[in-house]
Formats: structure tokens, sequence, C-alpha cells
């Protein structure tokens, strides 16, 4: 018999993804004006993140952050280093409330940022409202129930991707969804850069492709694109919430957009005229030429000159104007060029075949198909399965906006699955996390993307953060419901799916 919502409710805490380790113990903190945040000098910055998000409820004054030197008094939040959780990873903290402290402890800077995560959780939802935090009218108290929690993910690649090709996304949008993907622990962030219908980052050697290949987009409307300085500036603040950027040259298909822009690309010479209509699979740069090669040796070059994080994904799906041997020895000799730049090379798994260095990836997406191939050249897979993970399915027959050609994914598909065993001869060993891409044929703005990432996102965050065995629909969807409060609060569009009970 399942148990009825309300008494899970009763029991559970705001917190998604759960947590490894919830002790419940006695009594309650209480923030009051007198609050202090004490904080290693390498966690200063969560704890101005924690400083910023609780000043409301003081009025004018945040609580200040200063150094931790001796020992907090009695009142303080402190934010610690405990060399002792280093043997839990980077990302692993534990987050301590007790009636006269709250205590957070990392080993590392991504790990005190996710025990603020944690604590934000738990924090009025109302804190999270613009709008009441400029009014500074009726603070809310701030009263904590005594706990511990001790967390670490399962996986390290937790991440989402964005089609801004198909439909472009301004820089702020862009930051709008990494601030939700760092409340649900998420730490990649994908960028589908260049398709078909549009080249979103400019290279410095090749201008044309966002002067032209940049114009353009899915309907027809205006397109854009990101100047190398505001890509950067991506980088940069998506890294200050511990979220690495994953750019994504498609490659040698979905290419339309490049060779619209130089007719050099074309094994005839001839300029493709823009796209904007949704068919995959006819594109291909021309594979025999070697100014092809030089054109994605400079694109690689450029994009990883910027981007401090290890991974160049070149793509690599859907190629049907190309011979397999064609497709094969072409990935072959990208994977040389990523190398070259100092970049990982991840790829769709269309390359399992391709003679892969352990060192790169594959993106596992379609659900019919298995990258076991490749695992004897001890590469890792990242899974994306279509009839799961794709967030740009509908939820239902109803749904006005996504695709269905990998079915239809509600919610409680999105969650329950084992990213483990999702790919029959794919050891869970060999599993590096879970990814949801967003991909934006059907969708305009950020509105939309907000509206077929969430609730989905957050249930692939649990599947990527939560231990397998600690995850059950019934009680997932009880807590999921729970989220109802802040995420009204950040204003964020979220599909009110019959299949969770909002509170
Ligand atoms: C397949 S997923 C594609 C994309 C489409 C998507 C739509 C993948 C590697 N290729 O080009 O946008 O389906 O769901």
């Amino acid at each position: 018999m399942p148990r009825p919502a309300a008494q899970i409710e009763s029991m559970t805490l705001p917190l998604l993804p759960l947590p490894q380790q919830i002790e419940r113990g006695t009594g309650e903190f209480q923030f009051t004006p007198a609050t202090v945040i004490f904080a290693e000098h390498s966690f200063a910055a969560s704890a101005r993140f924690l400083s910023d998000l609780i000043g409301l409820a003081f009025g004018a004054q945040p609580p200040p952050v200063e150094a931790l030197a001796t020992e907090p008094p009695d009142g303080s939040v402190v934010l610690r280093r405990d060399p002792s959780r280093k043997g839990h990873g980077p990302e692993a903290y534990e987050l301590q409330i007790s009636p006269t402290r709250i205590t957070i402890s990392a080993d590392a800077a991504a790990g005190a940022f996710y025990g603020v995560q944690t604590l934000r959780q738990l924090l009025p939802p109302a804190l999270e409202y613009e709008a009441l935090r400029a009014a500074r009218r009726n603070p809310p108290p701030i009263v904590l129930p005594a706990l511990v929690v001790r967390d670490s993910p399962r996986f390290a690649w937790r991440g989402a991707m964005l089609d801004v090709a198909r439909h472009f996304l301004t820089v702020e949008e862009v930051k709008r969804y990494v601030d939700l993907m760092a409340l649900h622990k998420l730490n990649r962030l994908h960028m589908h850069l260049a398709d078909d219908q549009g080249w979103r980052i400019e290279i410095k050697s090749w201008p044309n492709l966002t002067v032209l290949g940049g114009s353009s987009e899915v309907g027809g409307g205006p397109g854009g694109f990101y100047s190398q300085e505001q890509y950067a500036a991506i980088v940069t603040y998506a890294a200050d919430r511990f979220i690495t950027i994953v750019p994504e040259i498609d490659m040698p298909g979905h290419t339309n957009a490049a060779l619209a822009s130089y007719p050099e690309l074309n094994c005839d010479g001839v300029a493709r005229p823009v796209f904007t209509g949704t068919e995959v699979g006819f594109s291909a740069l021309c594979v025999e030429k070697e100014i092809t090669y030089t054109f994605i040796d400079d694109v690689v070059g450029e994009i990883s000159s910027i981007t401090p994080g290890p991974y160049f994904h070149v793509g690599g799906d859907e190629v049907k104007a190309l011979t397999p041997g064609q497709y094969l020895g072409f990935v072959d000799r990208v994977q040389a060029i990523v190398q070259k730049h100092g970049k990982q090379m991840i790829g769709w798994d269309e390359i399992a075949p391709a003679n892969l260095v352990p060192t790169s990836i594959i993106q596992h997406w379609r659900p019919k198909t298995t990258p076991a191939e490749a695992m004897t050249k001890g590469v890792k897979v990242i899974m994306s399965v279509a009839s799961k993970a794709y967030l740009d399915m509908k939820y239902d027959a109803a749904t006005p906006i996504g695709l269905t050609w990998a079915g239809i994914v509600n919610v409680q598909t999105s969650y329950e699955w084992d990213p483990g065993t999702a790919a029959e001869g794919v050891p869970a060993a060999s599993v590096l996390g879970v990814e949801g891409p967003l991909w934006s044929e059907t969708i305009a703005n950020i509105r939309d993307f907000e509206y077929l990432a969430f609730p989905r996102l957050a249930a692939l965050a649990e599947a990527a953060w939560s231990p397998q065995s600690s995850r059950t629909w019934e009680e997932f969807r009880v807590r999921l419901g729970l989220q109802n409060a802040r995420w009204t609060a950040l204003g964020l569009n979220f599909y009110r799916s019959p299949e969770v009970p909002w509170r």
C-alpha cells in the first residue's frame, strides 16, 4: 500500500536533490539581527551568497561575513574547511544545524557551495522573491530545525544542455538557467553553439560565421550570437556557481550555418542558403578538403582558449550525407585536433565505433542503441537517453510545445530510471553521469525553456546526485511538490504536472 502523500509530507524536508544522509536533531536555530557568518577564506564567496539571500530578513543589513579565525561565538553560522571530508570528493559537505550554531564543513569550495544550497532550501522561500527583497517589508522569521546532513554526489557529471542554435538565448537568459541549475547542484552546462539554423559564437578568424551564420534561427527569427567577451562572461558566471561550460560545435553534420557563411567549406564550393526549418541530417562539411580541418582547428582553438573547462563537444550526430568510412575518419582527425588544443573530446553516441582515446567521452542519446562497443577503449559515457532525459519531449499529448519522437516523457518517466544501468553493456563504473538536453526547435524564449525543463530537470538532478537505493517516485513526487513555493518566488515558469501534489 503506498503511503498517503500527507503522511510522507509531514516527515519530509524540502531538499532536492535528496541528500545522502539526513539525521534529525532536537531544538532549532534562530537567525537574529546579530547573526554573523564566519567563513574560511576560500569559502567566502559561498558565505556572501548566503548573506545576500538572508539579508532581507533583517532589513537593509545582510548578516556580515567575517574571516574565520578563533572559535566563533554561539549564534554564528560557520563555513569551515574540514579535510576529513576529503575522501568523499571535492563536492562533499556536512551541514549541521544545532540550537547554538550552523556549521557547514567541506574540504573544497564546491562542497561549501553545495552546503549553502542545501541550507538555502531550508530557508523561507519568500527570500527568493526579488520584489519582496526590494520592498524589505514583513521579513519572515528564520527558524531552522536541528539536523545533520552528510552529502556527496553519486555522479561527477550532472549536466544540462541548452540548444541556443535553433533559438537564441541572451546572456542574461543563460545566466538565469545557470542560477536554476546551481539551486539543484548541477555542475555542467553544455551549450549547443552551432547547428544548421545558426552559429552562436564569435570566431575572429572566420567572422562571417556570426555575421551571416548568426543572423538566422528556426522560423526566421533574428538569431543572435555571443561575442567572445560575452561567452567569457557566461563562463565566469557559471564558474562562480561551480558549473563548467561545455562548448559544442556540432560537426560534420548540423553545419548548414557554416556552409552558408563560407562557400569553400562545401565540396562544390557553393555556399548553401540559410536554413530556418527543422529537418535534420542533410548537411555535412566537406571531409575531403584540407580547408575543412584548418577551419576546425581555428574554431576549436579559439573556443578552447576562452574555455577553462577540460571539454570540447564535437557533436557528430545524425550524419546522413557521408559514408560510414568518411564519417569515422573525420571523427579520428577531429579528436586529434581537440587533443592538440588540450581538451577532451565529447561526441554524441554515433562516435562509438571511431578510434577513441580513453579520455574521450560518449553522450548516449538514442534509446534503441548502446555505445557498448566503445567500452574496451576505456571511454566514459554521459547518459542522456532521449526517452528519459530529453527535456524537449512533451509531458503529455496536450503539451502545447515540444516534440514526441522519443515518446511522451512525463515527470515520473524522467525520474524513475537508473543511469548506472541505462545502456546495455555499459557498466555503472563507466557512467560519468547524467545530462538533460533541451533542444529548441519548438521553443523560443526563456519562459518556454523553463516550462519544458522544470520539473524534469530537477528529477534528472536527483538521478545524478542521490543514491539509487534511496530514490522512490512515491516520496519524490511529494518532495517535488514542496518546491512550489520556492520556484514560484523565483518566478519560475514550471509545468504544474498533475502527477505532483503541489503545495
Ligand atoms: C535529435 S539529439 C538531435 C537534435 C534534435 C533533437 C530533437 C541529437 C544528438 N540530435 O538535432 O534537436 O533530436 O529532439
